[in-house]
């Protein structure tokens, strides 16, 4: 598997904006990698990869989980959720990726999950706060993310589900596990800490 090769593949599968996230997101994972100890070659795939699925047809995304057994759960909740399933299945099956926890950063960085890992954290972090970014708050995240991945974690997810909440949409279950368990992991830390 060679990483030019990939990156034509993906490049691919998406309009320009959405490339230039994606350089976005990789430059901000392989940073945040560096500075939180993770391994910046995982974070550089994963962070690659990590929208592989995001411009495909909602159809195609929806046939890919039914037929392949991704969680059925998926289909109850918002479509912006399909992409990361669908992509980490379409980047082992497509490009033969196996390594399972850049896939498994693939497929949790939109909900996150309950024991997150450090590429996990990297990865979804990233995502929220790569440079082409422009939401309310994101400042704001950028400087929690200089301090540490948990606290600007929690506080992403927090402002994900409260803008769920206000658009009247379903919250994901993993994304409150994911939140609440953000929140024991950064007690405990500050706890140790002192
Ligand atoms: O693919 P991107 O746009 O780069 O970012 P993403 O994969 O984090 O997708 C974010 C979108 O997913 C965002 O608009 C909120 C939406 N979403 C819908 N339901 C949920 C959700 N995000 C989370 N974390 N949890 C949900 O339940
Ligand atoms: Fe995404
Ligand atoms: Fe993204």
């Amino acid at each position: 598997m060679n990483l030019e090769t990939l990156r034509e593949a993906t490049r691919q599968q998406m309009p320009d904006k959405r490339w230039k996230h994606t350089l976005g997101v990789v430059d901000t994972a392989i940073k945040l990698a560096k500075r939180y100890g993770g391994d910046p070659d995982k974070a550089e795939l994963a962070a690659l990869l990590h929208d592989y699925s995001k411009a495909w047809a909602i159809d195609r995304m929806e046939a890919v989980i039914r037929q392949h057994d991704l969680p059925s759960e998926l289909l109850v909740h918002d479509k912006e959720l399909w992409h990361a399933h669908v992509g980490a299945w379409a980047v082992e099956s497509e490009h033969g990726i196996t390594d399972a926890e850049v896939l498994d950063a693939i497929r949790y960085h939109t909900s996150g999950r309950e024991n997150m890992t450090k590429l996990d954290k990297i990865v979804c972090l990233a995502d929220y706060i790569e440079p082409g970014r422009d939401f309310p708050g994101v400042n704001k995240l950028r400087e929690l993310a200089k301090i540490s991945l948990e606290e600007a974690l929690i506080s992403a997810f927090g402002s994900t589900i409260e803008v769920l909440v206000e658009r009247g949409k379903r919250i994901f279950p993993l994304t409150v596990l994911a939140r609440n368990d953000l929140i024991l992991q950064f007690k405990l830390a500050q706890t140790n800490e002192q």
